[in-house]
């Protein structure tokens, strides 16, 4: 599958696992807010078309992308959720903050997902331009929320299945 053309907002609908009995948690970085908060509103609207249940849906904020994983631990080791999205958004600057952050949060999440038993999703952006960034949160290649989102439902679906 070519990604760099990919539009994040599609998908085949009648693939998605029923979404009806999940809990998601989602982490939202405010480090870029504007960008950020269109992400987890799409996030949260596709949750919401698949009938995960509003009250299902616990949403918190850390102040940037680096702390996603901490914030996303504090929730894993607080309630019972069956996945959790981690949204951000980090623009290439002038400094070379852009990769020990990109590397942090990608290496933190990746750590959450295999030492611990709850899907945690990377939905977090990471652009060379603030334009790509909203290219990919509502403007022409979709909204990554919409894509964490259904990464989220059959991530959590794979795990209750082979639970069975
Ligand atoms: C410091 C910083 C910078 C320069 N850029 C971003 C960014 O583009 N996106 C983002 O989510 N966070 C950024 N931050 C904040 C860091 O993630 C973190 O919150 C601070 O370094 C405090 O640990």
């Amino acid at each position: 599958m070519s990604s760099e053309l990919k539009n994040l907002s599609c998908y085949d609908p009648a693939a998605i696992p029923d979404a009806s009995n999940l809990s998601i948690g989602i982490v939202v970085a405010e480090w870029n807010e504007d960008i950020t908060t269109s992400l987890a509103q799409a996030a949260i609207d596709t949750l919401l078309k698949h009938k995960v249940k509003k009250e299902n849906i616990y949403i918190t904020y850390v102040p940037g992308s680096f702390e996603l994983p901490k914030g996303t631990k504090f929730l894993i080791d607080n309630s019972k959720l069956d996945a959790i999205i981690c949204i951000g958004c980090v623009i290439q600057g002038e400094t070379r903050h852009f990769e020990f952050i990109c590397q942090a949060v990608s290496q933190g999440i990746m750590k959450l997902n295999l030492n611990t038993d709850i899907p945690v999703i990377f939905g977090v952006l990471t652009t060379n331009t603030r334009q790509q960034a909203e290219d990919r949160a509502g403007g022409k290649y979709g909204n990554k929320g919409v894509e964490s989102a259904i990464a989220a439902i059959k991530m959590a679906s794979l795990k209750k299945n082979n639970l069975k």
